[in-house]
């Protein structure tokens, strides 16, 4: 396949001006975006990026699982497009980049083709994937992972949130519930441009990451029950603290990973405690342990050990619990293909390079069970994402969007 020229580039103007709109919807109380899947803010960012889309003359498909298809035609409607995009939900404290770039980045790919008057052998078409974080409603990379197979779309309309409210049902209320069959769209290839959420490419000073791998992950939420008693009254040894059991737990995860560095991690970042009263002992405690590591065989061991753990906990604090498994992905082996597109996109460009391992989970990492995939990643200040202040500089936005044009378009074959 022909590469493209080295002086084809995206507009950097255009792409930082439409992440500043879209960050308009949904903001944070510290800077950043709140735009929770499928919350009014969710769909009104929709709206934006479908105008946007209409504006370029793609043609929208969505299906039931709410995911946003923009097709920019090829020069052989038959063949299977090549897919470029990410996701429009953040988290309730996120930045105004995660997800954002790799969409607004792919709608950038298909503004320039349309500037310069490029037609491409396959179609293109821009991906929102619905529901990625998992943050409001688990799992993550909810859309993609039904769109792959490995999800249940009747049980993921089911899940409800911290209000009882259900997916499927919030997904309908804000009038994003498509009608395409999801995962029937068959998939030439898809890329994906992320900021990296961690500290590796700026420390290095490096542009471009060309991800090769993705880490495998597990979220598993657990319920410790105890007894609700008074604080004051109640004598030490005659108490059943489901909060003390959520504190040993939380030690525990830390302590295993801690035995398998560098490479896993392990928190628990979701904690509810019941009734959560000043004196009253907890009664209840629900959160989510989420570990990772690039090796299955670490991550499997982890869990075990944490299983084993939480049941040696709540012996000794005469308390029950229940575990969960609300998420998990294998490690991930991109498409060598695609992942090469990538490394000679930033060669050709002139922009430095390195292989590197995703931390986060990606829609991605599930496409790339049904169809080639690669990532291209840039940096973000200090490594830090997940987090309102998360940032990035327009110059690397631009080059990780070069990057993505470069691989979208020599994949897709230039036709003139
Ligand atoms: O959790 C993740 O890795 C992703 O940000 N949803
Ligand atoms: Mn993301
Ligand atoms: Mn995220």
């Amino acid at each position: 396949m022909a590469a493209p020229g080295e002086n084809l580039r995206i507009n950097s103007d255009r792409l930082w001006d439409s992440i500043m709109e879209m960050a308009k919807i949904g903001p944070g109380i510290a800077g950043g975006n709140n735009r929770q899947t499928v919350t009014d803010e969710d769909g009104e960012g929709r709206h934006l990026f479908k105008r946007w889309c209409d504006a370029a003359g793609l043609e929208m498909g969505v299906d039931e699982m709410g995911t946003m298809f923009a097709r920019r035609e090829g020069a052989d409607p038959s063949l299977p497009p090549v897919y470029v995009g990410s996701h429009l939900d953040t988290q309730p404290t996120g930045g105004k980049y995660d997800g954002v770039l790799g969409v607004l980045g792919g709608l950038e790919v298909v503004r320039s083709l349309n500037d310069l008057g490029i037609k491409t052998k396959h179609p293109i078409v821009v991906t929102n994937w619905t529901n990625e974080e998992g943050a409001r409603f688990a799992p993550a990379m909810m859309a993609s992972g039904v769109f792959a197979g490995v999800l249940d779309q009747a049980d993921v309309y089911e899940h409800t949130d911290k209000q009882g409210k259900k997916f499927g049902d919030e997904l309908e209320r804000i009038g994003w519930k498509g009608t395409e069959k999801v995962g029937d769209r068959k998939i030439y290839a898809f890329f994906e441009l992320h900021i990296e959420q961690g500290p590796i490419l700026e420390d290095e000073g490096i542009d471009i990451g060309v991800v090769t791998h993705g880490q495998g992950l597990k979220w598993l939420q657990v319920t410790l029950t105890g007894k609700e008693a008074h604080t004051g009254s109640t004598p030490m040894p005659k108490r059943r603290n489901a909060g003390l059991g959520m504190a040993r737990v939380i030690e525990l995860v830390h302590e295993i990973a801690m035995d398998y560095q560098p490479d896993a991690v392990g928190a628990v970042g979701h904690m509810e405690v019941f009734p959560n009263s000043r004196n009253i002992i907890a009664g209840r405690t629900v959160f989510t342990i989420d570990i990772r590591s690039p090796e299955k065989e670490v991550l499997d061991a982890m869990d075990g050990r944490i299983r084993e753990g939480i049941e040696t906990i709540c012996e000794a604090l005469d308390i029950q619990y229940k575990i969960e498994q609300v998420g998990a992905f294998d490690p991930v082996t991109f498409d060598a293909g695609c992942v090469k597109a990538i490394r000679d996109a930033a060669e050709r460009l002139g922009y430095t390079h390195r292989n590197i391992v995703s931390g986060a989970g990606h829609d991605a990492c599930w496409i790339n069970r049904v169809a080639p995939t690669a990532m291209v990643m840039c940096p973000c200040v200090d490594g830090l994402s997940h987090n309102e202040a998360e940032d990035i500089s327009k110059e690397w936005a631009s080059a990780g969007a070069d990057v993505l044009f470069h691989a979208v378009v020599e994949t897709a074959e230039i036709v003139g």
